[in-house]
């Protein structure tokens, strides 16, 4: 018998791509239940060629559910998530509510998969889009060179804030297209006024350094759970990790330049030859040819992709490297569909 899966926020950004993926993968899963706000019940989405009604979240929307893959928001994952892993559903969550609970195990199938295995609140967490988006590339790069540091700065996309963040991308774009804006200092802002969205500024034809809350000494939520993700997926609880987080007007794919210092003499070609063999990781880097990751091509893409490799022109054994990421897909619905898909492996 196929394990049942219940997909829990179907109708929100993340939602709508684990469909898409669920649509395009092997077909493993017995019933796929959508769930979502009573808000949603009674719409019809589309997964694996059939229309299926969203269900309103209730605890008897678990009932038969082995796998659940959860994307809500924090506080609703941490009240609901327990209630369907005490119905007997392993959970897959994409909040930050259960990420850094030492009972809960925080994977990324191709760095960590083993730690899938001790999950003792049944709850299994997906890392934020942001760490996803580099993650990948800098295990393979950690398993060879022994990572010592990392220095970060993530350009990242208005997805991330959800359908909210897109909107307001969408709506300050119409409000300056075809205008000379950004001739006079201060027009962005009087265009903009007050409709900044998810974000404190504008971020049409802007860069902002901030993402998330705040948190102590001038921190972000957002930089906080990078550092914290990264050192528990790669086992290395004391890394120094500083890490910028940037919103940039992209709809979709998070960038990001990591400064990555390791234990010894680092090479590029062993670092290109890693990159380019490691499954899940696209080196892409020939910039005489033009050749670097940019978001235009990257979105709706698996991968990680890898440009711009360089060695520290002052540190033999530090890597400079230019990462995106699509940060819907491994970011957020591809990952949490992968482990998944383990668990129900585990199942057959
Ligand atoms: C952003 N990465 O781009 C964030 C959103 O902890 O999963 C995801 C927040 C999270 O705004």
């Amino acid at each position: 018998i196929r394990p049942t899966l219940a997909v829990v926020g179907a109708t929100g950004v993340v939602g709508t791509v684990m469909l898409q993926i669920l649509s395009q993968h092997a077909d493993i899963w017995g019933e796929i239940r959508l769930i979502a706000s009573p808000r949603s019940a009674g719409r019809k989405l589309a997964v694996r060629g059939e229309e299926v009604e969203v269900v309103a979240l209730t605890e008897e929307a678990f009932d038969g559910v082995d796998v659940a893959m959860f994307d809500l928001p924090d506080e609703l994952a941490a009240q609901w998530a327990p209630i369907a892993a005490a119905k007997g559903a392993v959970v897959v969550d994409n909040s930050g509510a259960f990420r850094m609970d030492p009972d809960v195990p925080l994977v990324v199938p191709e760095v960590n998969p083993h730690a899938i295995r001790v999950r003792p609140r049944g709850i299994i967490a997906n890392p934020n889009c942001t760490t996803l988006s580099m993650i990948v590339a800098l295990g393979a790069l950690h398993a060879e060179f022994g990572l010592r540091e990392l220095v970060v700065s993530a350009y990242q996309a208005v997805s991330g804030a959800g359908r909210a963040g897109v909107e307001t991308l969408r709506q300050q774009l119409s409000l300056v297209a075809g205008t000379e804006l950004g001739t006079h200092p201060g027009d962005i802002r009087r265009v903009v006024g007050d409709s900044t969205g998810p974000f404190p500024e504008p971020v049409a034809l802007n860069v902002v350094p901030w993402a998330g809350s705040v948190r102590e000494d001038g921190w972000s939520s957002e930089e906080m759970k990078v550092r914290d993700e990264s050192r528990k997926i790669l086992g290395l609880p004391r890394l120094p990790v500083a890490v910028t987080c940037v919103r940039v007007p992209v709809v979709t794919v998070h960038s990001l330049t990591v400064h990555a210092r390791f234990e010894g003499e680092v090479t590029v070609d062993r670092a290109r030859e890693i990159l380019a063999t490691t499954p899940g990781v696209v080196l892409f880097d020939n910039p005489a040819a033009g050749e670097f990751p940019t978001p235009a091509d990257v979105v709706g893409t698996d991968p990680t992709w890898v440009g711009r490799v360089r060695r520290a022109l002052d540190d033999p054994t530090a890597l400079e490297l230019f990462v995106c990421g699509d940060n819907l897909r491994k970011g957020a619905a591809l990952n949490t569909a992968q482990i998944a898909e383990l668990v129900a492996a585990e199942m057959a």
